[in-house]
């Protein structure tokens, strides 16, 4: 049983055995997203001083234009990964086409590829409101040693090794999965460590907040409307209370605390939803089940779709066992 107070890195050095492929890559994966996310969580938390800072002609110390805190985000992510020559290859909401990672070592025999949501929600920075990281990792499918394609980005959740998220939030957490249950790290800022605060995270199997824009209440489909009006009825143990933050890691993150539903469904506008497959939904979506929750996409689990192409949406939902499980009646009555 590990201690609360044991670090992110001891944690990985504790648990690589666990891991079935373990070959010491995949920590040294994780590790590289911990030193990445002490980065981008340092220049998030200076985000409402950038216009004070960057007076001068918006340019920083060294001269450097003020960058986008998605496009620092992004660039941090990449260039940590591309540097330990640890994946093959890398896919980014912020960018159109994965990135083939060669390297001019015979020896590099990476095996994994991530594909990685930067900085999820980055409108609520202007606001000074939470912020995420979303990450999420498989085994190559094509040959080692050869230049990544499509195909190996293209793979069902079902197939992910490890998935996490990182909150930007009063405090900064990682919390992450390889399979095994779900652990969460807060940051010890004056430290810059992460130490293990949320040992072996579960969903409760109900709750009582549900997450939706209800901004797009009238183009929502019939049962979703009814499960809505569900939630807001006064009998048993509702009225729930209704609760979005419009930044889903931030979200995901209380709901699988207190127990909760979030819902990104499709419009009568917007067919496919709006959040995407392999970027937000896949990885939310593991770790919802490693910590006892569902996600679906109406009918489907969502780790079961097979993605179409890199920035594919769909429809989300995502919680407590017995939230969703309720929503999914909903949805059956009008299919
Ligand atoms: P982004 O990837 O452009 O940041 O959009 C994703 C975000 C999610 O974090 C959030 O749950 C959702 O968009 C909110 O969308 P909306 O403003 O339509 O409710
Ligand atoms: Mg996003």
């Amino acid at each position: 049983m590990t201690k609360r107070n044991t670090t992110l890195g001891e944690f990985i050095i504790e648990n690589q055995d666990s891991f079935q492929y373990s070959s010491g890559e995949l920590s040294k994966l994780i590790n590289a997203i911990r030193l990445a996310a002490k980065v981008v969580n340092h220049e998030v938390n200076k985000a409402g001083l950038i216009d004070i800072l960057g007076a001068a002609g918006d340019t920083n110390i060294q001269g450097e234009e003020q960058q986008k805190l998605d496009v620092f985000a992004h660039d941090k992510f990449i260039q940590t990964l591309t540097n330990r020559e640890i994946v093959c290859g890398i896919a980014s909401e912020e960018e159109d086409d994965f990135i083939s990672i060669n390297s001019n070592d015979e020896r590099h025999q990476n095996k994994y590829v991530v594909l990685i949501d930067p900085l999820d929600g980055s409108s609520n920075i202007d606001v000074n409101v939470s912020v995420g990281t979303i990450f999420s990792v498989y085994r190559r499918v094509t040959p080692i040693g050869t230049p990544v394609t499509l195909e190996d980005f293209l793979q069902p959740g079902n197939k992910q090794v490890a998935a996490g998220y990182v909150v930007y939030g009063t405090s900064t957490m990682l919390v992450y999965t390889t399979g095994d249950g779900v652990n969460g790290f807060t940051l010890n800022p004056a430290l810059g460590t992460f130490y293990l605060s949320h040992p072996d995270m579960k969903f409760p199997e109900t709750g009582k907040i549900y997450s939706v824009n209800e901004g797009n209440y009238v183009h929502f489909h019939q049962g979703i409307k009814d499960y809505i009006k569900y939630c807001q009825q006064e009998e048993d143990d509702r009225p729930y209370t209704s609760r979005y933050i419009g930044s889903l890691v931030s979200d995901f993150h209380r709901n699988m605390i207190k127990g909760g539903i979030y819902m990104y469904p499709k419009t009568k506008i917007t067919q496919s939803g709006k959040l995407r497959l392999l970027y937000e939904c896949n990885p939310m979506a593991f770790i919802a089940e490693q910590a006892n929750g569902i996600a679906i996409g109406g009918k489907t689990r969502i780790m079961d779709i097979e993605p179409t192409e890199l920035h594919q949406r769909v429809p989300f939902f995502c919680g407590s066992r017995k939230m969703v499980e309720k929503l999914q009646e909903f949805l059956e009555k009008y299919q």
